[in-house]
């Protein structure tokens, strides 16, 4: 067995039972070429995808888990949690929710193509809910781990449809409640000072062509935990939302 699959298998596994592993560079010195082929391995082993994540697209991330550069992952369909929904808790090792925009992809995306290009390629915009869960040991991990550990993806909700012009999503102010209390806030602009670069972004990253699906920018603010029988909604200007509940 390769190594690449090796370390898939042992991130499938603490996945798969909830149960943490230390961090993989630990013991192996990974490139992040590397962990972008375990992380191949990884979502092989969980298909079908549904979409892309991108990762540490604003500075609150970056400062939150000490990696100061972007990354990227895929959705798995098998993660989504219906808006409004229930999640069990007891599938996750330390789970945090964070607030996304969306952007639904339905025309092909090639990997030179500038703001303009990707704009027409997208149909609409959502908001949304990522729950990351890291399957380290104390959510501690460099930039090659939390690469192949498919950037900690665990679960997301596809909320509402923000109905407001591209441009808007830049001031646009997003906001997440805990059991009712906002526990962070921020505007669009914290994504890459315009959430529509991410996109831009995960062409750079991946260098493939993207036929379509949901993609999530990137958190607008840090993450925040959550129990079971908590409630977690997010909401943004034009009144979108999004929420499920733990159990
Ligand atoms: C990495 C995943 C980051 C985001 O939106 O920035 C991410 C992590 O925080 O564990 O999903
Ligand atoms: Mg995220």
């Amino acid at each position: 067995m390769s190594l690449h699959l090796e370390l898939a298998r042992r991130l499938h596994d603490a996945r798969t039972n909830a149960r943490p592993t230390p961090h993989l560079t630990l013991e192996h010195p990974l490139t992040v070429e590397d962990a972008y082929a375990v992380q191949h391995e990884l979502v092989e082993l969980s298909k079908p995808f549904s979409g892309w994540t991108m990762g540490l697209t604003s500075g609150a991330k970056q400062r939150e888990v000490g990696v100061d550069s972007t990354i990227c992952g895929r959705l798995l369909a098998a993660d989504e949690i219906a808006n409004g929904g229930t999640v069990a808790r007891a599938k996750f090792i330390h789970p945090r929710a964070e607030p996304e925009i969306v952007f639904f992809v339905d025309e092909p995306l090639q990997p030179f193509f500038d703001l303009a290009r990707i704009r027409r390629c997208i149909s609409h915009v959502a908001i949304g809910i990522e729950v990351i869960d890291s399957r380290y040991q104390d959510f501690k991990f460099t930039l090659p781990d939390v690469v192949a550990d498919n950037c900690s993806a665990a679960g997301y909700v596809l909320g509402d449809m923000i109905e407001a012009p591209f441009e808007a999503l830049q001031t646009m102010g997003f906001w997440m409640r805990r059991n009712g209390v906002v526990v962070t806030t921020g505007a669009g602009a914290a994504i890459l000072g315009d959430p529509l670069r991410s996109i831009h972004e995960l062409l750079r990253l991946t260098k493939v062509r993207i036929d379509r699906g949901p993609v999530l920018a990137g958190a607008v603010t840090g993450s925040v935990p959550f129990a079971a029988g908590d409630w977690i909604e997010v909401e943004c200007g034009p009144g979108a939302r999004a929420s499920f509940r733990a159990v």
